[in-house]
């Protein structure tokens, strides 16, 4: 692991907040174990091991009922750990890979059958590189047949850039971590104003609402200043919001978050209950388990 690789929190303390039954965490990754699933060699970075029976530990210690695991790209396109870790999972997790170009119908078969719904466009350039538009929109044809979705990760700043890219996705496109907005910007200025617009004039747009302890600047344990944002897009797009622990928080230099929190910081952002379940449960189970 990277030397100042900071591992995820050893007790995480039991949230206040109750999630409701059949709640999904619809945001988290695995990593290795290193010895079983190798790193890819073009990776990033190198984190600690993170195994699936600690994550399906942490699901039931938050009272969480399914995960939804995202390809992290320290495992660049070698999808096994992921995959282990959704036949593992009693069809309690469901999957989002990453794969290329030259990717077969039968492997594209094979890894529906174990619970991928997804793959994952990443346009942050710490990490990885980068992949020509014409051939992520060639795999987004590809994986469309199979009635998967594109989730896409990239930061504020380049989103007019990806504009036309992203509205031209032939599916339903699943944005991570409310675009990154920069939250020292109002909430009311052109930065989120152009995120708010995205989702409002393409219905297939969703937003996870997740990583809060990323994006804030006023930090822990409240990360006060992520919540006006998250709130506006739960309250603005109930039906297409997604939340997420992203454990075990890949690349966190600041602190290491306690998911117990993590979990506090929901209502804070879904005030009602009708609003939680639509996050938790309704919304993560119409795009994963349907
Ligand atoms: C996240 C965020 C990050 C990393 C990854 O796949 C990844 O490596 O997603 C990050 O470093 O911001 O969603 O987990």
């Amino acid at each position: 692991m990277d030397p100042d690789w900071l591992p995820f929190h050893p007790s995480p303390s039991k949230p206040a907040f109750r999630p409701p039954a059949g709640a999904v965490d619809a945001h988290c990754h695995v990593f290795g174990p290193e010895a079983q699933f190798p790193f890819a060699p073009g990776r990033k970075y190198t984190p600690c091991d993170a195994s699936r029976d600690q994550l399906f530990a942490l699901r039931d210690h938050l009272g969480f009922e399914r995960n939804v695991i995202v390809q992290a790209t320290c495992h660049g396109n070698d999808n096994r750990a992921l995959i282990d870790a959704l036949t593992h999972s009693n069809g309690r997790a469901r999957g989002v890979a990453s794969v290329a170009r030259g990717v077969s119908d039968a492997e594209l078969r094979e890894m529906h059958a174990a619970g991928v719904r997804g793959t994952r466009f990443n346009f942050v350039r710490r990490l990885v590189d980068f992949t020509p538009r014409e051939v992520l929109a060639e795999i987004a044809q590809r994986i469309a047949p199979l009635g998967w979705h594109v989730v896409v990760y990239f930061e504020a700043q380049d989103l007019p850039e990806l504009w036309d890219f992203f509205t031209a996705l032939p599916t339903t496109v699943v944005v991570d971590h409310m675009g990154r907005p920069d939250v020292t910007r109002p909430l009311d200025g052109p930065e989120f104003a152009l995120f708010l617009r995205l989702m409002r004039e393409h219905g297939n747009v969703w937003s996870k609402v997740s990583c809060p302890e990323r994006l804030s600047k006023s930090g822990p344990p409240g990360y006060d200043d992520v919540v006006p944002f998250a709130r506006r897009l739960v309250e603005t797009f109930p039906e297409r919001v997604l939340w997420g622990t992203d454990w075990p928080h890949p690349n966190m230099k600041s602190h290491m978050p306690d998911d117990g929190k993590l979990v506090d910081y929901v209502p804070r952002i879904a005030a009602t209950p009708e609003l939680q379940r639509k996050l938790l449960v309704d919304n993560p189970m119409r795009l994963y388990w349907a």
